[in-house]
């Protein structure tokens, strides 16, 4: 089992928390004397720095939601002056104005810190080989996971997203041992290889770190046997930092997070109110380190929930569950709350279709209308209509057994649902067009 950083990756759970407190009362110093915003929403609450001693006093604090962030565009919650600042990012954020956020030399010193963290859980060590194929830019995972990399003192392939079949290649020819890219990339891109012909043995490709968006372990499972590796789950939001907030080791059962830098928290996303371990809510983060945009108790909309128990791995980092979706990209059908993922579990049970897949969501005559697109496979697609519309049926009525909504399943031909090299986008709601 490979630690980078023994000390706070199995730090004891007492530790731990007085090392959090420490540092959320130097943080709540920082964001009440530098960040106007913060100060009145505090003095709102009749808070002062001092009313702040340990960790304990978290929930007197205000939330913070990406409104906030909107509203102080661009440079307003920054805790540093701006000459301290060394890079901009900014959130894919899909409506209204992005967020920007900005770090300062030893906010870059961190984020290197968690990611190389997060790619030694994965088994990368200075002998690895890493191919970054997640965009370089404003996004922050070609970066996040670059500088992650060369702190391992790895050998960073920094190709960024897209030009799929050179990303096959370089695999190839340059021994890429570790891929990082989104998880719906890396399955497009072993799709790509085998219409190029290139065999899984022919790679050195030994594990990937996959993220950004949600995924099931049934797709796991569907890419480690495509592409013969372990794929690990890699969590993180731009705002809280970009990737390395929190990632899976190998034993694959929940995320670590690094919880000397964000303080987690699960609240009832409705009332705002903290749940025990072990319940699912809206996962909240307070940053205890950072300097050029600390955030406290930033609701991230993100769906989990947290285990204190010691790890397999010997980590005694918290873990979170994956996150299975966000309060804002449930739908809603005729009253019932889906996720893209609890349909996607359902699909990928079925041996004759692919896992590329599209929700489409209308209304009909005032009522609600789901229809599930789903790829079959060259076999099937070849075989007879009755076979078809046979599986169609039994999708159909699986949905409904397990989700408890009627939807209209269409298999269709192979390759006909868009390809993604980013985020995928797996939801037309026409409700809201
Ligand atoms: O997606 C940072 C990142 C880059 C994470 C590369 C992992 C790998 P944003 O563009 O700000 O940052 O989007 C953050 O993406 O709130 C989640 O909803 C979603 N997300 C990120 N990782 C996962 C994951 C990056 N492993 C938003 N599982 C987050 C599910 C994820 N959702």
């Amino acid at each position: 089992m490979q630690y980078w950083n023994p000390v706070f990756e199995c730090m004891s759970r007492e530790e731990m928390r007085k090392l959090q407190s420490e540092r959320l009362v130097e943080t709540v110093k920082r964001v009440y004397h530098n960040v106007p915003h913060y100060r009145r929403k505090m003095q709102e609450r009749g808070l002062e720095p001092g009313d702040i001693k340990s960790a304990d006093d978290l929930s007197k604090l205000p939330f913070t939601s990406k409104q906030d962030l909107r509203d102080t565009y661009p440079y307003g919650m920054f805790a540093a002056p701006l000459s301290e600042i060394v890079r901009i990012h900014a959130s894919s954020g899909t409506t209204g104005k992005q967020t920007v956020v900005g770090y300062t030399r030893k906010d870059i010193d961190t984020w290197s810190e968690v990611m190389a963290r997060t790619l030694a859980s994965a088994g990368a060590t200075r002998e690895s080989f890493i191919q970054v194929a997640y965009g370089y830019g404003l996004f922050t995972g070609g970066l996040g996971v670059h500088y992650g990399a060369e702190r391992i003192g790895a050998s960073v392939i920094p190709i960024s997203g897209g030009n799929t079949k050179r990303q096959i290649q370089i695999m190839k020819d340059f021994g890429t041992t570790l891929l990082a890219c989104t998880p719906s990339y890396a399955l497009y891109m072993s799709e790509v290889m085998e219409e190029m012909n290139v065999k899984k043995e022919e790679l050195k490709l030994k594990a990937g770190v996959f993220g950004a968006e949600p995924w099931t372990d049934t797709m796991r499972k569907e890419i480690e046997e495509r592409l013969n590796i372990a794929a690990i789950d890699i969590y993180g939001l731009s705002e809280v930092i970009g990737p390395g907030v929190a990632s899976e080791c190998m034993c694959k059962n929940g995320l670590h997070i690094q919880e000397d830098h964000f303080i987690p928290e699960i609240i009832d996303p409705a009332t705002g109110e903290p749940l025990p371990p072990g319940e699912k809510g809206e996962l909240v983060f307070t940053t205890i380190t950072k300097e050029g945009l600390p955030l406290i108790r930033y609701r991230t909309r993100d769906i989990s929930s947290l285990n204190y128990e010691k790890c397999q791995c010997g980590r005694t980092l918290v873990r979170m569950t994956k996150v299975t979706g966000r309060t804002d990209d449930m739908i809603i059908i005729r009253g019932v709350n889906v996720f893209p993922t609890q349909l996607e579990s359902v699909l990928l049970e079925f041996g004759e279709v692919n896992p590329h897949y599209l929700l489409i969501v209308d209304r009909v005559n005032n009522l609600d209308t789901l229809e599930v697109w789903v790829e079959m496979t060259p076999s099937l697609f070849s075989d007879e209509v009755r076979r078809i519309e046979d599986l169609e049926r039994r999708i159909t009525r699986e949905i409904e057994s397990t989700i408890g909504i009627s939807a209209k399943v269409k298999l269709v031909e192979p390759k006909t649902i868009e390809r993604s090299e980013g985020k995928a986008r797996r939801v037309i709601d026409k409700r809201k067009l």
